[in-house]
């Protein structure tokens, strides 16, 4: 017996804020869910599964119009022709109360009740599997421990959504622990949420496969499905990646680097190693310059000069598609801070006032708040209320304000700037 495993497929998910990229792939962008699911959807036939998991977040959201869901079901319906079946439980993200238009599903779709935990058992297959759908999008009850008891003889598949006991980046949703999972005794546990893959356990074998396709910037790496083959046990369980776009968060050290000239080479070695052995799918690289290096006066004077090398050095690519989402800049001048810190100039306050600020987490808050107002002023109401929530960019360009982390970094590269612009300025004869 064969079966695939996969969760939060997250179909149609908004890629937010892509217009203001110029020369983004808008199109392989917008559809790589969509295409990550065929691709499940043939891998299925290839490998003849005898069925197919979904752990939740089937859906990304309930459906703008019915093309979402009608997309779904045609591929659904192409393994229904060579007799596949789906079991589908429903997540935070598709939960039962939450989809408000619906399409008759074909037979060859089991979908797990929101009410109380089913049994579904496949008597030719020997095969037993246990589910439970969010009836809403907050689910904090430890459904696990209501699941049924292991059917004896069978080989026993829990199917349930759920953070475990908590996860970084992820809210905590019909929490268990991996005790609860055990005490049922399956054989199996089909888990769904956390959108990187974790092998929680090997005996019974508890998984997140991840999500299907990666949705931005930091979700990052290969994202695929399981392909579990059991005999009497699981004899073997496969990662096999499905995803058409490939995202990358890639740090290249410019310290060595003297040159503009010689930063395309630098940076496409690091990219042509990122891209290595997956030739097919489009990788999305988010790129990180760090390292002491003179270029920062250079990009100080001219910005925007070390992301347009990044870009020539993804034109220097070969057997991949690369495109550049994104260049971060991390850089510092070869300046001895600590002598700065010490003189009576202007370069000197800057430094000893950043000091103050990196060592005052709740007057750095206040700073940002401070310099920030007249822009927030302006937002209309929901755009503040999507940025308290940290909805408004899913690429995480735009730090919360109480994120001390995030605006330290803020902080050390508007320092740097100003350092090398004030010390270019101030050496000039
Ligand atoms: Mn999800």
């Amino acid at each position: 017996m064969r079966f695939i495993h996969a969760a939060d497929l997250h179909i149609d998910s908004p890629l937010r804020g892509l217009s203001r990229y110029q020369g983004a792939p808008l199109e392989r962008l917008r559809g790589a869910t969509r295409r990550a699911l065929e691709r499940l959807v043939e891998l299925a036939i290839a490998q003849q599964v005898d069925f197919v998991l979904i752990a939740g977040d089937l859906y990304d959201r309930d459906w703008q119009d019915f093309h979402t869901g009608l997309f779904v079901r045609e591929q659904i319906v192409r393994l229904g022709r060579i007799g596949i079946k789906v079991f589908i439980v429903q997540g935070n993200h598709d939960a039962q109360s939450h989809m408000t238009r619906q399409i008759p599903w074909p037979e060859n779709v089991k979908v797990f009740s929101s009410r109380t935990a089913e049994t579904v058992r496949l008597e030719a297959l020997g095969v037993a599997i246990h589910g439970h759908s969010f009836p809403n999008r907050e689910v904090n009850e430890n459904l696990a421990k209501n699941y049924p008891p292991a059917v004896p003889g069978c080989f026993n598949i829990g199917l349930l959504h759920t953070s475990l006991t908590g996860a970084d980046g992820h809210d905590t949703y019909a929490p268990a622990s991996l005790a609860d999972l055990k005490s049922r005794n399956y054989d199996y546990w089909a888990l769904g949420h956390i959108h990187a893959r974790q092998v929680v356990c090997e005996v019974p074998r508890v998984v997140f496969p991840g999500n299907l396709q990666g949705r931005h910037a930091r979700e990052t790496g290969a994202k695929g499905c399981e392909l579990v083959t059991v005999e009497g046990a699981v004899v073997s369980a496969a990662f096999i990646p499905l995803d058409v776009v490939r995202w990358h968060q890639l740090e290249v050290d410019l310290q060595p680097i003297q040159h503009l000239e010689d930063v395309p080479r630098q940076v496409a070695q690091a990219l042509q190693a990122a891209v290595a052995g997956a030739d097919e799918v489009l990788h999305a690289m988010r790129v990180l310059l760090t390292g002491e290096t003179p270029l920062h006066a250079l990009e100080a004077s001219q910005p925007g000069t070390l992301a347009a090398a990044v870009q020539a050095a993804a034109q220097d690519v070969s057997g991949a598609d690369v495109w550049i989402e994104q260049v971060k800049i991390a850089l510092r001048s070869p300046l001895d801070r600590q002598q700065l810190g010490q003189g009576s100039d202007a370069l000197g306050e800057l430094v000893r006032w950043v000091d103050v600020l990196s060592n005052d987490g709740a007057a750095l808050g206040q700073f940002c708040r401070d310099a920030l107002a007249d822009v927030l002023g302006k937002l209309p109401p929901d755009v503040l209320a999507a940025l308290a929530h940290d909805t408004l960019d899913a690429s995480g360009d735009i730090p919360r304000l109480d994120d001390t982390q995030a605006l330290l970094a803020l902080l050390k590269d508007a320092e740097a700037t100003l350092l090398t612009r004030l010390n270019a300025t101030e050496t000039q004869p």
